[in-house]
């Protein structure tokens, strides 16, 4: 029997699972699935854990979500178009939950398709190789209940084992000798710390935007970004603000690109994170930047040094949920046969075209467009329940165009279901008033 290994359980490998259990759902003889992921439970960042640094047995932690974390975005874009909100939670919810809420929404997805048992939890994957005579790949892999390592035989291999869990930390001049706390977004866990504090942080994109904004939530008393390419150019309120590049610390000073100086009391470097995967030989192992067409995969998904290898939710993200789908339906339709890779040629002709196309990309429209016409590609070639991809773009659009009238207040806002078409309903509190990121708050009538 064909045997396929997913590596993590998170919503990329927990897609995965799904299209396996869909398909065999439909009638179809599907290969022998086994799940290796290395934490207690499932659901991958959206599992939130208190834990820095190393976790109950000396692994590195993998989640890099905080308390009073709210999606970024819309979760109209996000939706599985399987499962929606209103089925799992029997009504039509607000449109940016919290962690808390979009956790419940995705394990209720996998707990209905009833594969928890192909999960192996607290179980690290080791080493993954392949031998070329034989076309198999073998997978060691801990059990850290038993403290066992074992090796099993696998025809495919699916990598979904997340990329933003490896902080990348920048060295600073006087950092070691700063007076204040230091940390990578991957280690912040709550806004509360820097509460009456003066609040550094470095970076330009989603993490310091959001670690930013929770900071002065939480009444921080001054939050200052400094950026390295632009600056992120929202309305901020009045004690937060955007400086060029910082250059030095000295004590508690911190000095910018521009000549000027700010006391502050901690530093939070919100500058990104690696494509890490110490569990994977040189001849497997992907590397990448955090782009939208990340390097080494035809069609976004399939490894060029293996066909046999598959990597899901590698690119950087506009499209998350719904993307890793249909990238997971498609990379199924292969391992069963279903889909033929076309010859190599073609394969590299279509990475071509949209590795051409991305080096265009200015502005954030364009990168959803993008996106979304990537997601329409594979969509298009699966039985994944095809769903208005444009719709999607189109709240994109409204969602930046929220962000750019109120950082402080997009959040507010309420869009239409592109899977039910029903409209959702404005949260019941503002996004700044609403203290208590709880599923039951947050679901209150
Ligand atoms: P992950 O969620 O990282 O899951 C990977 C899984 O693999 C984990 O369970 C991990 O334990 C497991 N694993 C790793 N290594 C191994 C190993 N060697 N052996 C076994 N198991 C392993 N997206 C949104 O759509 N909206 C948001 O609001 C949003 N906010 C975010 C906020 C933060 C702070 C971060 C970091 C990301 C955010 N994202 C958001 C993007 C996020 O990447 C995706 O939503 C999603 O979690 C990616 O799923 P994944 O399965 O690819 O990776
Ligand atoms: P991103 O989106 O990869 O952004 C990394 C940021 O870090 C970006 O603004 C970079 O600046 C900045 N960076 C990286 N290296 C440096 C150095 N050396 N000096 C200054 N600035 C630097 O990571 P995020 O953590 O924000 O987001 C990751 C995910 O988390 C995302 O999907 C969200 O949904 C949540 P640049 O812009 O290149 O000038």
């Amino acid at each position: 029997m064909t045997r396929v290994a997913v590596i993590g359980a998170g919503p990329s490998g927990l897609a995965q699972l799904r299209a396996f259990q869909s398909a065999a759902q439909k009638g179809a003889e599907i290969p022998e699935v086994v799940c290796y992921e290395k934490q207690a439970d499932w659901g991958g960042l959206w599992n939130y854990t208190w834990r820095t640094g190393l976790d109950e047995y000396g692994e590195p932690v993998h989640g890099s979500m905080y308390r009073y974390l709210w999606s970024n975005g819309p979760k109209e874009c996000l939706e599985f178009a399987d499962y929606t909100f209103e089925e799992h939670f029997g009504k039509p919810i607000a449109s940016y939950p919290p962690r808390a809420v979009l956790w419940d929404y995705i394990k209720g997805r996998v707990e209905k398709a009833n594969v928890r048992h192909w999960v192996r939890f607290h179980t690290p994957v080791r080493m993954v190789r392949f031998d070329g005579e034989t076309k198999k790949f073998t997978v060691t892999a801990h059990n850290r209940l038993e403290d066992r390592m074992y090796d099993e035989e696998f025809d495919y291999v699916v990598v979904a084992s997340g990329h933003f869990s490896t902080p990348q930390v920048p060295y600073f001049e006087g950092v070691k000798t700063f007076n204040g706390r230091v940390l990578h977004a991957h280690d912040f866990r709550d806004a509360l710390e820097f509460k009456g504090k003066d609040v550094l942080i470095v970076g330009r994109s989603y993490s310091a935007e959001d670690i930013g904004s929770q900071c002065w939530k939480y009444g921080a008393k001054s939050v200052t970004t400094s950026y390295r390419s632009k600056p992120m150019g929202f309305n901020w309120p009045e004690n937060f603000e955007e400086r060029p590049l910082l250059t030095k610390l000295e004590n508690t000073t911190a000095h910018f690109a521009d000549g000027s100086t700010k006391e502050v009391d901690a530093l939070i470097l919100c500058t990104g994170y690696q494509h890490h995967f110490p569990f994977l030989p040189d001849e497997l192992r992907l590397k990448t930047a955090n782009r939208l067409w990340a390097d080494h995969l035809y069609k976004g998904v399939v490894f060029d040094g293996n066909p046999q290898l598959f990597y899901i939710g590698m690119q950087d993200q506009f499209y998350t949920f719904n993307m890793f789908d249909v990238q997971a339906w498609w990379a199924r339709d292969v391992m069963m046969g279903r889909i033929e890779l076309p010859p190599e040629e073609e394969l590299k002709a279509n990475f071509d075209m949209w590795r051409a196309r991305e080096e265009t990309l200015e502005h954030a429209e364009e990168m959803i467009w993008y996106q979304g016409d990537y997601v329409k590609e594979l969509l298009a070639e699966t039985d994944y329940p095809s769903f208005d991809i444009e719709g999607v773009n189109r709240t994109f659009m409204k969602w930046e165009h929220h962000k750019a009238e109120n950082i402080m207040g997009f959040r507010n806002h309420a869009y239409r279901s592109l899977m039910t078409g029903n409209m959702s309903p404005e949260h019941h509190t503002p996004w700044v008033e609403a203290l208590d990121d709880s599923l039951e708050e947050y679901l209150r009538e």
